[in-house]
């Protein structure tokens, strides 16, 4: 059974998943980072440099190394989330959903009816998950996790009403978006005490509602601090991250 069937299950397993954030343009990024030891992979369009074809292209990469492939996609696209199912992603990451209209139209591109209006097309999903389309059909909508992001004062006013909307699966916080927003612009603190307040809120209205909980978190240090509160997914730092740091460390050693 292919690791991406049962991400749902992994995160509700009790084992906190640790994912990879790429946003670099070359799809053998993420490829490259699922065989490293990160429980899943996430993609950002929202933000990254990568393209629609190049964010395509990396979620076979992903699954072949055993391991769920996420997307971010760019704010208020919502067309772009059934194509990532349709590609066999295991989550989809909305950014800046601040209403409830804005959760039931994730909801709904992202859910096959009764729940949403997903339209009919999985393309690579069928082989992602090794499934028959009629099997694949009936299971899709618990094979993947739809993530409403949670990174404004507006969004944060209704998170028990995002959390209650059908297909929304759970809430991913933007600590760095929700650190701009709860100073009104006058900080980029992802971890300021305001934030902190504001996730331990969100972590139990979505643990009360019996959904998932995700985070990003600008390095691993912070991951340990986030895991410890309970999330059920933390994203670490970055491919371009990673790959300065990489650059920094070798040079400060041949230059001691
Ligand atoms: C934020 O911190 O605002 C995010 O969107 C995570 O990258
Ligand atoms: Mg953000």
């Amino acid at each position: 059974m292919p690791a991406s069937l049962s991400f749902p299950d992994r995160l509700r397993g009790g084992s906190p998943v640790l994912a990879a954030w790429c946003g670099m343009p070359e799809p053998t990024i993420p490829g490259l980072l699922a065989r490293e030891a990160f429980d899943a992979v996430v993609v950002d369009m929202q933000h990254g440099s990568v393209d629609m074809a190049a964010a395509l292209q990396a979620v076979p990469l992903i699954a072949s190394a055993g391991k769920p492939a996420l997307v971010r996609v760019p704010v208020g696209d919502f067309a772009a989330c059934s194509r990532f199912l349709d590609a066999g992603v295991s989550g989809v990451i909305a950014p800046m959903i601040n209403t409830i209209e804005d959760a039931r139209r994730l909801a709904s591109v992202t859910k096959f009816p009764p729940v949403g209006e997903r339209s009919w097309g999985p393309h690579g999903a069928l082989t992602v998950f090794g499934l028959q389309p009629a099997d694949y059909f009936r299971s899709a909508d618990s094979l993947s996790v739809t993530f409403a992001m949670v990174e404004t004062r507006e969004a944060l006013a209704i998170v028990d009403d995002i959390l209650a909307v059908p297909g929304i699966d759970g809430i991913f916080i933007g600590p760095s978006d929700l650190s701009i927003a709860l100073s009104q612009g006058r900080e980029l603190n992802p971890e300021s005490a305001a934030v902190e307040e504001a996730l331990d809120h969100v972590l139990a209205r979505a643990r009360a509602a019996g959904k998932f909980a995700a985070i990003y978190a600008v390095s691993g240090i912070r991951a340990a601090a986030l895991v410890r509160k309970g999330f059920h997914m933390v994203s670490i730092s970055s491919d371009v991250s990673f790959l300065r740091a990489g650059a920094q460390a070798a040079l400060g050693a041949a230059r001691g």
